[in-house]
């Protein structure tokens, strides 16, 4: 995976009603995301995996990496790219365990402390965040900008260092100056009325860095 410069979609079903979801697939990976992911927080395992299915074809067609979020069996089942898991959710070889040695595996990181034992443990991408509070994550401080240079520069040297939560096109350059290289945004892509204009514009910030 690239060190720098990438849009990692979240098709988030807290934003996005489920028979919208596809379409809202189509748009993030017009816009050009770099990777989707599929997080569904409180839906069913059942709804989780079918709608897998549904996103994987549309990700191989645009070359973009699918992700499911929390759920290693359905990633594995699905034939997913990757899985992404919170710091509470398992080690890294439990996860292997199941999806086995080619997929991506990304964990959740909160502190820097957190994102030196992702790369340590060995890791594929982290998340840093989240930088602001966010409703997407409800009842988390953020943690704010002021360690992302150095967590870029340790872990970001060897792993996409993607900083996340409460990011938006319109703080992302304030991000970027903080030495982020990496953004995933959700609700700021999802709420928008135009979802691929919305992509396209916050990719052009962060090729601008
Ligand atoms: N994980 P938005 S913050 C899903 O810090 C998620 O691990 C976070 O959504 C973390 O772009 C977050 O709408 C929410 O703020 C990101």
């Amino acid at each position: 995976m690239n060190l720098h410069g990438q849009l990692y979609a979240i098709l988030d079903l807290g934003y996005v009603r489920e028979e919208h979801a596809l379409s809202a697939a189509k748009a993030l990976l017009a816009g050009g995301a770099s990777l989707l992911q599929l997080r569904a927080k409180g839906h069913s395992p059942e709804t989780i995996e079918a709608l897998a299915r549904q996103v994987v074809p549309l990700c191989r067609e645009a070359g973009v990496p699918f992700v499911v979020n929390d759920f290693p069996d359905i990633a594995a089942a699905v034939g997913a790219d990757g899985i992404h898991i919170g710091q509470d959710d398992g080690s890294l070889a439990e996860v292997r365990q199941i999806v086995g040695e080619g997929m991506l595996v990304g964990r959740s990181t909160h502190s820097p402390a957190q994102a030196r034992a992702a790369l340590e443990e060995g890791f594929d991408y982290i998340g840093f965040g989240p930088l602001f509070p966010t409703p997407t994550k409800q009842g988390r401080p953020g943690i704010g900008t002021a360690d992302i240079a150095a967590v870029q520069l340790e872990v970001g040297s060897r792993i996409p260092v993607f900083c996340i939560g409460g990011i938006k096109r319109a703080n992302l350059s304030e991000v970027l100056a903080a030495g982020a290289c990496n953004a995933v945004i959700v609700s700021d892509l999802l709420c928008a009325p135009d979802m691929e204009a919305a992509t396209r514009e916050a990719i052009a910030l962060l090729a601008s860095r």
